[in-house]
């Protein structure tokens, strides 16, 4: 047998291109799986008020607290608009509302944005998607997704799918969204592949339905009171005419879970859609489900029938906020006991060290402030909202950051911490100086705010806002047109306007400048503000702002059309 040597050497040289190969593949590997992993968590109008890392006052939160304990606390973090769809449009986009056309919750997010996830997904993280979404279209950029129609049900929910079309689960939504995602993270899961999930809960939004197993205790708590419970608005007409007050614009049964039977017994006029809203979600729940929520709930509604004769408006609102506690807080405890599963889940398979926790929600909410529910106003309660940042490896356990941080930032975060190229075009800035204390890197005194869905539910005006550490200037400009100052350090209540206060004026100047430069950097002015309003209206005129009552709309679109002929 004649020796081929030359082959042997191809042989030699061929088996060293395959080690060589195989070596950057490995490495290439090794790379890819050290880019962290992000975990969105989110829930829908999660006061900060409502977490125990921020306020031990009204519920305990170990589990969400535990990201905080592991990382870092944000005690100034906003939103640039406060309300839902928005705020995610915001944070998948990295850009303002009026720059990616999702100003308010009517109508359809515009696909043609970019969004994070699709860069991630395209730079090889596997992306999932579970719970609340909101758009009114389903998400780009996720390799799987279930997610809850529209706003979404507490009990027996819908979901649209990715791969199962649509589809009905039965139990309890909190609970739901989480064995998804825990199914997903132990199933499907590419373990060679980094992975960015968000898990987006329904849970406190309205209805305040909580889970089964927790009406019994929280129907029986009682809650302190905060101290601008009776708040009269008085200097103050954008506050003075929401609609948002626990004792006035809640519904008996549809909030206050007075039944549609004791109301007609008492004589309690409805408040919107009270009855409707009432029979929407609590008809959802089949008989055993039912069956627990009335034990829970018949003896707190026959004490009520007792002692309605004799209560004044004062009894009333009292009466109402510690009931609406009870149910926002009640369906809090779910999202924390789930929280903490998740991230159990994570411990226990080696997931913690080099994953990016992301604790948040779409926006605040008032818990009886200002005598309110709800949110959308640029006043701390809505404006701020709730942020906590784990990161074993690059972030330090248990600091705090008072730093202006916003939603606006999330995506071009997630973008830095895996690698991938900021879009110029977005509009926020990566947190990662923040979280690891390079505040060298970091250069911010002020942000911007825009609120837009008006006339709508709950009456609260268009208006803008320069936002510091210490003042606020805000522009109320439709249908009301003027100017409030807010000094957040001598009056953090926020129940004064000092904007004609001559011991303000170099203040207000300042204030001034700085909104301008906001406006011009952000890119948004007088002519956009426009475009929203002559786009909004015929939508309000043609009755597709869910919510909103003929005497609150009527008179603004005559005012608007009489506006529009006058042109
Ligand atoms: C629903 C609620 C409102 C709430 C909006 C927006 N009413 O319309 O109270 O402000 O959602 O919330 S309800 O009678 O249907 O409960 S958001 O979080 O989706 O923006
Ligand atoms: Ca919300």
């Amino acid at each position: 047998m004649i020796h081929d040597s030359s082959k042997a050497g191809f042989q030699i040289v061929s088996i060293g291109f395959i080690l060589i190969a195989l070596a950057v593949t490995f490495s290439g590997n090794a790379q890819k799986t050290k880019r962290p992993n992000i975990v969105f968590i989110m829930s829908d109008d999660h006061a900060y008020q409502a977490i125990s890392a921020y306020d031990h006052s009204l519920i305990n939160t170990p589990n969400i607290d535990r990201i905080a304990k592991m990382g870092m606390l944000f005690t100034n973090a906003s939103v640039t608009n406060s309300i839902c769809a928005p705020s995610r449009a915001t944070i998948l986009t990295g850009k303002h509302s009026h720059m990616n056309g999702k100003v308010d919750n009517v109508s359809p997010f515009d696909t043609t944005n970019i969004t994070f996830p699709q860069l991630l997904q395209k730079a090889g993280y596997q992306t999932a998607m579970f719970g609340k979404l909101h758009f009114g279209n389903n998400p780009k950029g996720f390799d799987q997704f279930k997610i809850l129609p529209g706003q979404g049900s507490y009990y027996n929910p819908d979901f649209i799918t990715k791969n199962e079309g649509e589809i009905k689960v039965k139990g309890y939504v909190t609970d739901i969204v989480t064995d998804m995602t825990l199914d997903w993270l132990d199933n499907e899961r590419e373990k060679e592949k980094p992975f960015m999930l968000m898990y987006l809960h329904k849970a406190p939004h309205r209805s305040w339905l909580m889970a089964e197993r927790h009406m019994n205790e929280y129907t029986r708590k009682t809650f302190a009171e905060p101290v601008t419970l009776f708040d009269d608005h008085e200097g103050m007409p954008a506050a003075k005419v929401a609609e948002m007050n626990i004792n006035g614009n809640m519904g008996w049964a549809g909030d206050s879970r007075v039944s549609p039977e004791i109301m007609d017994e008492l004589g309690l006029q409805e408040i919107g859609f009270d009855k409707v809203r009432y029979k929407m979600q609590v008809g959802r729940m089949d008989a055993a489900q039912k069956a627990n929520f009335d034990a829970a709930y018949q003896p707190v509604m026959d004490d009520f029938k007792k002692r309605y004769p004799a209560m004044t408006e004062k009894d009333l609102a009292k009466w109402r906020y510690q009931r609406y506690m009870q149910d926002y807080l009640g369906t809090i405890k779910a999202v924390d006991e789930n929280v903490g599963r998740v991230l159990d889940y994570l411990e226990a398979n080696d997931l913690m060290e080099n994953t990016i926790i992301v604790y948040t929600s779409d926006q605040g909410f008032y818990l009886g402030e200002h005598g309110w529910f709800d949110k959308r106003f640029v006043y701390d309660q809505s404006f701020k909202t709730p942020l906590l940042i784990s990161w074993p490896e690059k972030v330090k356990a248990g600091t705090t950051s008072d730093e202006l941080v916003q939603n606006l930032d999330f995506a071009q975060t997630f973008l830095d911490v895996a690698g991938v190229a900021q879009p110029t075009d977005m509009q926020g800035k990566s947190l990662v100086p923040v979280l690891t204390g390079d505040l060298q890197h970091w250069d911010r005194d002020a942000v911007y705010y825009h609120y837009y869905e008006h006339p709508s539910e709950h009456n609260v005006n268009r208006h803008y806002a320069a936002i510091t550490k210490a003042y606020k200037l805000i522009h109320y400009y439709f249908d009301l047109d003027y100017w409030e100052l807010i000094d957040r350090k001598k009056d953090p209540m926020e129940q004064h306007n000092y904007y004609d206060d001559p011991a303000y004026a170099d203040i207000r100047k300042d204030l001034h400048k700085k909104l301008d430069a906001l406006r011009e950097r952000y890119g948004d002015n007088e002519a956009r503000s426009q475009k929203y309003i002559d786009g909004f209206m015929p939508l309000a005129k043609e009755g597709k702002v869910y919510g909103v009552e003929k005497r609150i709309l009527d008179p603004i679109i005559k005012k608007w059309e009489n506006a529009k002929k006058n042109e």
